[in-house]
């Protein structure tokens, strides 16, 4: 029913069939990594936060595929993410979702870590996260991650 979180086999596998390809056309590139920095990110055209949180991805170097949708709550509820965990764009990235303004450093230890957790969360839209500057000002935040059994854990402190 909810969305399941596909274990990182298949894409280590189509990396590998990619290499091959690649390697077959005498290119040699690591292709892992590009996909791992593949975000897919799902927003509402109207807001501009969204916007500046994927610049600031795309400034860590991740690649962004935008998605803009009117139905923001559809994806949502097809990725799993817990009403109480709710923030404005939501972010798929090797089969982690991401909800909200979360900075790409704690994206890149989730993908180092690999955790069994469906994703990370900054519910709401706290002043200070990447994406939400106000100055200097920094409101303290969490960065939730949930998990299949409805168990949400602190996984990154802001402040
Ligand atoms: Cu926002």
């Amino acid at each position: 029913m909810g969305f399941q979180r596909q274990k990182s086999k298949p894409v280590v596998m189509s990396g590998a069939i990619a290499a091959l390809v690649l390697s077959s056309c005498g290119i040699a590139k690591a292709p892992d990594i590009a996909f791992a920095n593949e975000i897919t990110v799902f927003r509402s055209p109207t807001c501009g936060c969204c916007g500046l949180w994927i610049e600031h991805m795309e400034a860590a170097g991740f690649r962004v595929k935008d998605e803009v949708t009117e139905d923001m709550e559809a994806i949502k509820q097809q990725y799993g993410v817990p009403a109480h965990l709710a923030a404005c764009h939501t972010t798929v990235v090797a089969g982690y979702v991401i909800e909200g303004h979360i900075p790409a450093a704690d994206i890149q230890r989730l993908l180092t870590e690999q955790p069994d957790v469906i994703g990370i969360a900054v519910p709401g839209m706290p002043i200070g996260s990447p994406g939400m500057e106000s100055g200097d000002y920094v409101e303290p935040y969490t960065v939730f991650s949930f998990d299949e059994a409805g168990n949400t854990d602190a996984f990154a402190e802001h402040s």
